[in-house]
């Protein structure tokens, strides 16, 4: 039995942690037996980071990583596409996890609308005598990581131009077909898809949450995306 090592349902999904949601929807889509363990705090695991696949080997750390074990045992998760394709569909995913992800960690840590409600959804095991310290401390070194990473520099008006630029360029994909590369779920879906939910589920009203809820086109990619593969 193979175990996902996940973050806790959080916002209406799976897991507040779309790279979570991916791992689940690749799992499902291979057809293996697997369940979920809930974790909150990943640092004994390989990466610090979750998500993790329990494999009965070994843990296995990083979507992209669990992709390739998955491959390995036999999941094809872009059977039918083209090299040139199978070149889209990494440049979509990388846009995805390394441009998309960050703007949601700053729409979610750094907006003091949603702090409260993401304090004690993140940190609802801590006592609550200790919760607003170290919560802090927390939000602050996410903070610092965000500047450091780049988005954090950015005003929001710059980070939503930047977003849009994306938005379109998954929408031109959403114009031709009801999934990225065609007429079913391939791998760019399953890492887009959980991006776009997980920016939609903010809880506040925020520029990005909106944007997506007034896009019909995003937005009713996203709900088919979770219709698609139903999740545990
Ligand atoms: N490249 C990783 C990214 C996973 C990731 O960023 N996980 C975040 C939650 S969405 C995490 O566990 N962060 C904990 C930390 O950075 O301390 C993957 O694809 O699995």
């Amino acid at each position: 039995m193979l175990t996902l090592l996940t973050y806790p349902s959080a916002f209406g999904l799976f897991s507040a942690s779309p790279f979570c949601v991916k791992t689940a929807y690749m799992l499902q889509l291979a057809g293996l037996h697997w369940r979920r363990s809930d974790m909150v705090d990943p640092r004994q695991m390989p990466h610090s980071k979750l998500p993790v696949l329990r494999t009965p080997e070994r843990l296995v750390p990083d979507s992209d990583q669990i992709r390739d074990w998955l491959e390995a045992q036999g999941a094809e998760f872009d059977r039918g596409l083209s090299d040139v394709q199978k070149g889209q569909s990494r440049a979509l995913i990388r846009m995805a996890e390394e441009h998309l992800y960050f703007q949601i960690v700053m729409d979610r840590w750094a907006n003091d609308e949603v702090w409260p409600v993401l304090r004690d959804t993140f940190f609802y095991e801590i006592p609550r005598i200790v919760r607003r310290p170290i919560s802090n401390s927390v939000r602050k070194s996410v903070l610092k990581g965000l500047r450091s990473q780049g988005i954090g520099r950015f005003s929001e008006a710059e980070r939503m131009a930047r977003v849009e630029r994306d938005l379109e360029a998954i929408s031109a994909y959403l114009w031709q077909a009801p999934y990225l590369l065609g007429d079913h779920p391939t791998s760019a879906d399953l890492s887009v898809g959980p991006m776009l939910a997980a920016m939609r589920a903010t809880p506040a009203d925020t520029r990005l949450t909106r944007r997506i809820k007034q896009d019909t086109l995003l937005n009713s990619y996203v709900d088919r995306m979770e219709q698609a593969i139903p999740l545990p």
